[in-house]
């Protein structure tokens, strides 16, 4: 038997309707976030790792003609992400395109404050920012091996949660509500610079922090 994949009108038609996933376009160069976050670092993480999600994900979704009728890219990818976890290639890929879009977007190298109303919430949640801060440093210490951390919203409370591997608070993971900031431990993320200073990486993460874009997210 050849092993050979059938290209069906079905997928055909599919090709056609869904345009490819593709990397977040960023609004800030990848050595703008240096020294705090190295350039070398971003450049490998961007152009490879999340590369490499995202074609994973698309050769994945091809293969098992997913698709999904929602708009806009992330929609779509949660969307399918969603409804196809169980499978590993879904979970591992689909969850790195999201994760890493999520990622990406909630760092600028202009930091600002987050607003007052932000503020009040994270102190309702957590006593303060400054508390919310050690908790949220903490999760990612606690993280054991590769994963995430994820400030969420769950129907208006702010709760802090972590997830394995490229695991996310869209599936079955444990974690619930809608992720607001995403904060990667994988060692991709800072060994380069940090070494294996975990620690040292999450202090620098808190200083590009996008706190408008976590905003948004709300
Ligand atoms: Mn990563």
């Amino acid at each position: 038997m050849e092993n050979k994949k059938v290209i069906t009108l079905k997928h055909i038609l599919t090709e056609l309707k869904q345009p490819k996933f593709k990397r977040l376009p960023l609004s800030y160069g990848l050595s703008d976030l240096s020294p705090i976050i190295d350039a070398e670092t971003m450049q490998e993480h961007y152009t490879k790792h999340y590369k490499g999600y995202t074609d994973k994900f698309n050769a994945a979704c091809d293969e098992f003609n997913y698709a999904s009728d929602k708009h806009g890219l992330m929609e779509r990818a949660i969307d399918i992400c969603k409804k196809h976890y169980k499978k590993d290639v879904i979970r591992n890929n689909g969850g790195g395109y999201i994760n890493h879009m999520l990622y990406f977007e909630n760092m600028t190298p202009d930091y600002k404050a987050p607003s007052a109303k932000l503020k009040a919430m994270i102190a309702d949640a957590f006593g303060s920012f400054a508390e919310f801060k050690d908790q949220f440093k903490q999760a990612g210490l606690d993280r054991f091996g590769s994963g995430w951390v994820w400030l969420c919203n769950d129907n208006g409370k702010l709760e802090i949660c972590s997830t394995a591997n490229q695991d996310n608070p869209y599936i079955d993971s444990g974690c619930s509500g809608t992720p607001i900031l995403a904060m990667d431990v994988w060692e991709h993320a800072y060994y380069l610079k940090h070494r294996s200073k975990r620690a040292s990486y999450i202090n620098d993460f808190f200083r590009v922090v996008d706190w408008g874009v976590v905003e948004t997210r709300l």
